[in-house]
């Protein structure tokens, strides 16, 4: 059996490529809807009804355990999904706030994601269930997931964007920062950069993987075989440099992608 993940496009791959890393034995199956996204601007009920198809899918497969990869999916659809699933499932939004209550020293921590990842109040929720005396800051950042697939990480109009974002009153009221979306993490050497050095970045892929493999240890799901895993991944459409792209998130070669529809 497979660990099934799954996102609105190519972001999940950073989830991915943490549990390849992590759990190098596991097989996965990734499904990203490159058809349908972006999901950051879609209407509540609609980015439910997406991601309940694409759970659907990944039940069929016969997955052990399902994992939320996107943060616009597990802000508002999570509860839906758990609801329905008869596996396990995580999701980064929980994985990340526990890993951010966990290091905050000053119980400031700051949130940046996507509009709707923001506008849903889902890390705050889900820090304040954790702690509620932390102090949570958000800001949405819509310009870094196109500059990211631009491939822009290293780019001085990434670095003035991100300097507007990330402002001093915001920087300096946290110790902690959550990068709340999929495609952050390829700024990281940035992102410290811009907020100092000494600020602690919260990976939600690097947590999720380590969430994913006490789960499996737990519950006595790891996978036997010590052998070569098998990955597939799944996508709704092709886009123009979804292989560079995608490949530039994963930190590898993509190997097969299989175009189905829902
Ligand atoms: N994967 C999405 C997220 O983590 O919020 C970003 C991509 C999108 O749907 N805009």
């Amino acid at each position: 059996h497979a660990i099934g993940v799954f996102d609105s496009g190519v972001g999940g791959l950073t989830v991915v490529r943490a549990l390849m890393d992590r759990l190098p034995f596991e097989n996965i199956i990734y499904f990203g809807d490159t058809a349908r996204v972006p999901y950051g601007v879609k209407s509540v009920a609609t980015i439910e009804h997406f991601t309940q198809q694409i759970a659907d899918f990944l039940r069929e497969q016969n997955v052990k355990m399902l994992i939320i990869a996107c943060n616009t999916m597990a802000a508002v659809a999570a509860d839906k999904v758990r609801e329905a699933s008869p596996v396990p499932v995580l999701d980064v939004i929980e994985a990340g706030a526990r890993e951010a209550a966990k290091r905050t020293k000053s119980g400031g921590i700051g949130v940046i994601g996507t509009p709707t990842t923001i506008n849903s109040n889902a890390y705050a929720r889900a820090i304040h269930t954790l702690e509620p005396k932390y102090r949570v800051y958000s800001q949405a950042c819509p310009l870094f997931v196109p500059l990211v697939e631009e491939g822009w990480v290293d780019h001085p109009v990434t670095r003035m964007v991100a300097q507007e974002y990330l402002r001093p009153v915001f920087v300096e009221s946290i110790d902690t920062l959550v990068l709340g979306c999929t495609h952050y993490p390829l700024l990281k050497p940035m992102l410290l950069d811009v907020t100092g050095s000494r600020m602690e970045l919260v990976d939600s892929a690097l947590a999720i993987a380590d969430q994913a493999a006490d789960l499996l240890a737990e519950q006595g799901l790891a996978n036997p075989h010590r052998g070569r895993p098998d990955y597939r991944c799944y996508v709704t459409d092709v886009p123009v440099k979804f292989q560079t792209i995608g490949e530039r998130f994963l930190g590898r070669s993509l190997g097969k992608v299989e175009l189905v529809s829902l």
